[in-house]
């Protein structure tokens, strides 16, 4: 397991390189080149740079999160070709950099979403994402879109780009005759494209899950379960087309029981990445993100991270989200200290599984 911290690029991102440094036991990042939009070219030199900077600080870099894919890849719209190009050019400069998996996600228009990025947690005072279907049926996407923006701290949130979310209504009726099986069909469309050129750079592949795992606004979502996940591997059958297993993503719909899902790709060798957090369940389609300590939440952490160790021990962790504790204003879900608890914690269960393990 290398242990990994998510970071936005020196302008961005209010934590320091040598802050995440100091974490203990922290290889490196998922990285990435935040300035740039879906669909664009990262250059050989864009890359290299940014390369040496991470390398400078003592840090590794061998996972980026995201490439993110373009809307007409998903929509599979004439100018999808160039895009997929695009996306080729991508993966060639960033193996060329030592980058082994890269991680995306194939839902339409929207990546994750909440209806409220601050929610105070009653028993300590801290606060993190949460979730209710119900304030969302009050909603429009737009609506949902404003708020979002206003309650970020002034932070761009992955996956909530402006330019990504600019046609927003325009797009969102593109999608209405949409199906999921026309989304898979996209979706292999581009697999077919590129996954190819994975195999022959040494790159895998590795898809995010929907978050919430079930669909959302009427739009057609295909990645929230381990039947999904079953058919976008057969959708092109190589060890370069991986799932980035997010625990609290899938773990958001209790019906998912993650460490069986973790071993059923672990198994099969389709773990390209796994991002480890807990939440805590408050009713049908309404939860909050918790510390990542099992029982602060309703995930077993000590299972997920054993089916790690047990089926794919090679793989690329990182604390997911966590709350914003100590009074720390930053980007929501994305603070230095709670996800420094979280890494440690993880490494802590690790050590414990490792050492009995050995001693058996
Ligand atoms: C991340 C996702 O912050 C998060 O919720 O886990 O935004 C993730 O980076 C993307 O879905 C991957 O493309
Ligand atoms: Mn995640």
């Amino acid at each position: 397991m290398k242990m990994t911290f998510r970071w936005y690029g020196e302008d961005s991102d209010p934590i320091k390189l040598s802050q995440i440094k100091q974490i203990p036991g922290m290889s490196g990042l998922m990285g990435l080149l935040d300035y740039k939009a879906a669909g664009e070219v990262w250059t050989e030199e864009e890359v290299k740079a940014y390369m040496e900077h991470v390398h400078a600080a003592g840090l590794e870099c061998e996972v980026i999160e995201s490439v993110n894919v373009h809307e007409d890849i998903k929509m599979g719209l004439p100018t999808r070709d160039e895009y997929i190009a695009n996306y080729i050019t991508c993966i060639r400069n960033l193996a060329k950099y030592g980058v082994k998996v890269i991680i995306y996600n194939f839902m339409p228009v929207f990546d994750w979403l909440r209806t409220d990025l601050a929610r105070v947690i009653d028993e300590d005072g801290s606060n993190s994402l949460y979730f209710d279907e119900k304030d969302l049926g009050e909603m429009t996407p737009l609506e949902l879109v404003r708020k979002t923006a206003e309650d970020s701290n002034g932070f761009t949130l992955p996956g909530w780009e402006p330019e990504r979310l600019a046609e927003l209504e325009k797009t969102l009726k593109q999608y209405e005759n949409i199906t999921p099986d026309d989304l898979r069909a996209n979706y292999k469309y581009f697999l077919d494209a590129v996954i190819p050129v994975c195999e022959e750079v040494g790159v895998k592949m590795a898809c995010h899950p929907d978050d919430p795992a079930w669909p959302i606004f009427g739009l057609p979502r295909i990645a929230h379960s381990q039947e999904d996940y079953d058919k976008i591997c057969a959708l092109h059958d190589s060890p370069a087309n991986t799932v980035c297993l997010c625990t609290g993503s899938l773990g958001s719909n209790p019906d998912n029981d993650i460490p069986a899902i973790i071993r059923h790709f672990g198994e099969m060798d389709r773990i390209g990445a796994m991002h480890v957090r807990n939440v805590k369940f408050l009713g049908h389609h309404h939860f909050r993100e918790a510390a990542h300590l099992s029982s602060t939440g309703d995930l077993d952490m000590f299972a997920i991270m054993k089916a790690i160790y047990d089926t794919c021990p090679d793989t690329y962790v990182r604390p997911d989200h966590g709350r914003m504790i100590w009074g720390e204003v930053g980007r929501p879900g994305y603070g230095l200290y709670d996800r420094a608890l979280g890494a440690t914690y993880l490494n802590g269960l690790w050590e414990a599984i490792d050492k009995m393990e050995n001693a058996k």
